[in-house]
C-alpha cells in the first residue's frame, strides 16, 4: 500500500522531472522507496530529528541520513566548522593540518586502530581495504557473509552461490564472472561453515569482512561464538579480518562494534558520522598492515579529495562532540524506550514481529524471529513492512524504506518524539492488523 493522505504534489512534480535526469529519479538506489512501493519524497531542509519536505510536511526522522546524523540534522558544531573551513577554500589536493586532526580522532576512538587513509565513502574504505588485504597477504581469496553490503564494490556484489561456501556468482549486470569468482559467501552467523571453508581454502583466503552488527539485512547481531571463531581462524590462517563499521562505527559505541564487544579486527573500515554527513569515510588498522599502501608501501590507493578541508572539519567536529559530550546513554533510553512501544504496540494488535536492537540502530520484523542471518530475514511479511511505513508517513514519522534497513535515533530526538511515534506505531498497527 502506498497510498499516502499527506499532500505530496510538488514532491511527484519534483520527481517526475528528477526521472528524466537521472536513473530511477535518485542518484542513490536505496532512496528510490523500490522496497516499500509509491514514490520517494523530495525534502527542502532538516532540523534536529526533523526533516522537511517540499509540500511543507514536517517528518520525525529515523534514517538519519542512513546514520551520519547521530546529533541530528544541522548539528551546530559541525556547521559552524563547516562554514569556518569554506572561508578558507574548499580542497587542494595537498596535505593538510585537519587530516592529522581526524585521523589522531579516529585513532583515539578505535581500539584496533593505529594508522588510517581517509577516503570519500564507504565503497571506497571497504574496496581500498580488500585491495590492501590481497597486497599484504599475497592471496585471492575473500569472504563475505549473505545480507551484509559493504557498498558498490564490484568484488563484494556477489551472492552466495547454489549451496553454502561456494564461490559466489555475480548480483548484479557489469560485475564479471572473473570478479566474483574470488569471493565466498557464507551464512551470517554460521561457524561450522565458517571452519569448514577454512579448513578447506585456509591459506588462499586473504581477508572475511562482515558487518560486525549488520544494518543491511535489517538489524542482525552476531552471536559471540561466531565472532571469536571469526577472530581465531583469520588468526590461524594469516587471514586479515575486516570490520566493516561503516554504519555501526561511532554508532553502537565511540569505539564502534569492537568496543562493545572486545573483538579486534585487523582492519576497520568506517563512514557515515565520521564525516558528520558530508562525503568522507576511512579505512584504517594495524600499522604493520597499513604501512603496504601506496607510498609508503605498494598497494595502490589515491583519491582527488580524499581528507578534503571541508569534510575533515566536519568529522573533527562530530568526533569532538562524540568524545567530550557522548550521547550514547541519552540514546540508550530513548532506543529502549522505542523498542519497548513498537513491540506493545505490535502485541497489542496481534502481529508477528521481533525487534534486534543495538544501541540507537534497531528493525522491527515483521515476523517472530530470531533474526540470525539473511534467510532468516528474507522470511520478513514486507507487505506489511510497507503498511507500516506508509501509514507512519501519513502521521509525520519518517521511516527506513525497506524491512532490510536499521532506523536511527539521534540525541535530537526527543521523549515526545518517541511517545507520539510510539502512538502512531499503535495507530497503524491496528489498521494492518484488520
Ligand atoms: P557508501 O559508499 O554508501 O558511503 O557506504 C557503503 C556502505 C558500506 N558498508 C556498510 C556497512 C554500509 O551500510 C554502507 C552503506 N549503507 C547504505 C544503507 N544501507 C547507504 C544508503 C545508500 O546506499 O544510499
Amino acid at each position: 500500500m502506498s497510498e499516502t493522505k499527506l499532500s505530496h504534489t510538488q514532491s511527484q512534480l519534483e520527481y517526475s522531472r528528477a526521472k528524466q535526469l537521472m536513473p530511477g529519479g535518485v542518484n542513490s538506489a536505496a532512496r528510490a522507496f523500490g522496497a516499500v512501493g509509491g514514490e520517494p519524497i523530495v525534502f527542502e531542509r532538516g532540523e534536529g530529528a526533523y526533516l522537511f519536505d517540499i509540500d511543507g510536511n514536517r517528518y520525525i526522522d529515523f534514517i538519519g541520513s542512513w546514520g551520519p546524523m547521530i546529533f541530528g540534522h544541522q548539528f551546530a558544531p559541525v556547521k559552524e566548522a563547516v562554514h569556518a573551513a569554506v572561508e578558507r577554500g574548499t580542497s587542494f589536493g595537498a596535505p593538510t593540518v585537519a587530516e592529522n586532526e581526524l585521523a589522531e580522532l579516529v585513532i583515539d576512538a578505535v581500539p584496533s586502530v593505529e594508522m588510517v587513509r581517509l577516503v570519500n565513502s564507504g565503497t571506497e574504505a571497504t574496496m581500498s581495504a580488500i585491495r590492501l588485504s590481497r597486497g599484504y597477504t599475497g592471496r585471492d581469496l575473500v569472504i563475505k557473509f549473505s545480507g551484509n553490503y559493504h557498498g558498490h564494490v564490484d568484488s563484494l556484489l556477489v551472492a552466495a552461490g547454489s549451496a553454502a561456501a561456494t564461490l559466489g556468482v555475480p548480483n548484479s549486470p557489469g560485475v564479471t564472472e572473473g570478479t566474483s569468482r574470488d569471493t565466498l559467501v557464507l551464512p551470517y552467523n554460521d561457524c561450522e561453515c565458517l571452519t569448514e571453508t577454512f579448513k578447506n581454502h585456509g591459506d588462499s583466503i586473504a581477508a572475511v569482512i562482515l558487518e560486525p552488527v549488520c544494518g543491511n539485512m535489517g538489524c542482525v547481531i552476531p552471536t559471540p561464538e561466531f565472532l571469536q571463531t571469526l577472530r581465531q581462524t583469520t588468526e590461524d590462517s594469516g587471514s586479515v579480518l575486516i570490520f566493516d563499521e561503516v554504519m555501526c562505527g561511532f554508532r553502537v559505541a565511540r569505539g564502534g562494534a569492537q568496543e562493545l564487544f572486545g573483538i579486534t579486527p585487523d582492519l576497520t573500515t568506517m563512514g557515515k558520522i565520521v564525516g558528520g554527513g558530508l562525503p568522507l569515510a576511512v579505512f584504517g588498522g594495524k600499522r604493520e598492515i597499513m604501512q603496504h599502501v601506496l607510498p609508503a608501501g605498494k598497494v595502490f590507493q589515491a583519491g582527488t579529495l580524499s581528507g578534503n578541508p571541508i569534510a575533515t572539519a566536519a568529522g573533527i567536529a562530530m568526533l569532538k562532540a562524540l568524545r567530550d559530550q557522548p550521547p550514547y546513554e541519552y540514546l540508550e533510553g530513548l532506543s529502549k524506550k522505542l523498542e519497548s512501544g513498537l513491540k506493545a504496540a505490535a502485541e497489542a494488535h496481534g502481529i508477528e514481529h521481533c525487534i534486534q536492537r543495538v544501541g540507537s540502530m534497531m528493525t522491527l520484523f515483521f515476523q517472530n524471529g530470531p533474526v540470525l542471518d539473511w534467510e532468516s530475514a528474507a522470511k520478513s511479511k514486507t507487505d506489511q513492512f510497507s503498511q507500516y511505513f506508509w501509514g507512519l508517513i501519513d502521521h509525520g514519522v519518517y521511516m527506513p524504506c525497506s524491512q532490510f534497513e536499521a532506523l536511527f535515533i539521534s540525541a535530537a530526538h526527543t521523549n515526545d518524539d518517541i511517545e507520539y511515534t510510539i502512538k502512531m506505531a499503535d495507530r497503524v498497527m491496528s489498521e494492518i492488523a484488520n
